[in-house]
């Protein structure tokens, strides 16, 4: 039976659960490691204390919340799936139900497209995104494409420019990976493309669709020389968000606004850091780091064995990062049911 669901602006059910990610208040940490395949969530969990009780909640639109200990701290695991606008319904709905600061590290997959090797772990010290030009001809002769181009200044790939991750964050990431045996070597800082597909906007050649992409790596590569390092799908999204989102204060400033607004009083209040009416202070700090599980240029793929290695040990080495970062505030578990 579908439940219902109230404020069609935010949606949230009787009882609080905000209706993508299906969790409420108190169910999620403010300190998260984001994923996107569910088993890796599921493998991370086993890395969380065994003594404290472990919450885990799946939703009909296939988020998986875990909520734990790690060494005694509040940590959530949330699996997300794949792309852009599941990171967004994640961030989003997530905020909605914590306060104070938080801490969303991505630990993803993604395809090398510079100095990296297969099984090399990139840290993802900014993102720009990649997507498809939907303005662009499809099916027209060359002479009509060419015009176009020329009109318009416009490509069949749009390529943004570079939103940055928490430095702090991503430092501290380098820092736990080498501890835990990956050689400094096989560690890379630098650019991720987030790409609205796995295939047309990552380069990859597809028969059955006309994608416009040949050279689409190269063009990337050129935008960001020496830099462009990683091809995947959700980073940018979470860098974007963080760069967007107000903090707690503000929120309910704005809402007081709004409110005075209907009363038919036009003053906007002001705070010491608020200008015109409008302020924007970070409330969400975000780093991603990403294991190359292939390498886009040789085709060389990576060994299963080695991913599963990688993943349990750049897991670990995440959670003790979340451990490092200090927070005025953290709640979790007040009204949930931890099962
Ligand atoms: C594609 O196979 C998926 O793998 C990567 C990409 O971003 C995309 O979502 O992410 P995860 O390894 O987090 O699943
Ligand atoms: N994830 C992606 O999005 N692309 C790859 O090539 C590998 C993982």
């Amino acid at each position: 039976m579908n439940e219902k669901f109230f404020n069609a602006n935010f949606p949230k059910s009787a009882d609080g659960r905000v209706s993508h990610i299906g969790i409420k208040r108190g169910e999620i940490a403010n300190r998260i490691i984001t994923v996107g395949d569910l088993n890796r969530a599921k493998l991370f969990l086993k890395l969380l204390d065994s003594d404290t009780a472990i919450f885990q909640r799946q939703s009909h639109r296939g988020f998986l919340t875990i909520t734990g200990k790690y060494k005694g701290v509040p940590i959530s695991i949330v699996g997300i799936g794949m792309g852009s606008p599941m990171m967004d319904f994640f961030v989003r709905e997530a905020r909605a139900i914590i306060d104070g600061t938080m801490i969303i590290i991505r630990v993803g997959t993604c395809g090398g497209i510079g100095k990296s090797n297969s099984g090399d772990v990139i840290i993802s010290k900014g993102s720009f995104a990649v997507t498809r030009n939907y303005d662009y001809p499809i099916f027209e002769n060359k002479m009509i494409v060419q015009d176009y181009e020329v009109k318009t200044k416009e490509r069949p790939y749009n390529i943004s420019k570079v939103f940055y991750g928490d430095e702090e964050i991503c430092n501290l990431i380098q820092k736990q990976l080498i501890n835990s045996g990956i050689p400094n070597s096989q560690i890379i800082q630098g650019l991720n493309a987030t790409c609205d597909s796995f295939y047309s906007s990552q380069g990859r050649h597809d028969e059955n669709f006309e994608d416009y992409n040949n050279g689409l790596i190269e063009t990337i590569r050129t935008k960001y020389p020496e830099e462009a390092e990683s091809l995947e799908m959700e980073t940018f999204m979470l860098y974007y968000l963080a760069k967007c989102s107000t903090d707690a204060p503000y929120r309910s400033q704005h809402k007081v606004s709004n409110e005075l607004k209907k009363d038919g009083e036009q003053k906007i209040k002001t705070s010491n850091n608020t200008q015109k009416g409008f302020t924007s202070r970070n409330s969400i700090r975000a780093a991603a780091t990403m294991i190359a599980i292939s390498n886009r240029k040789t085709n060389e793929t990576i060994d299963p064995d080695k991913l599963n290695y990688l993943e349990r040990t750049v897991g670990e080495a995440v959670l003790k990062v979340l451990l490092e970062i200090g927070l005025d505030e953290e709640h979790i578990g007040d009204d949930c049911v931890w099962n």
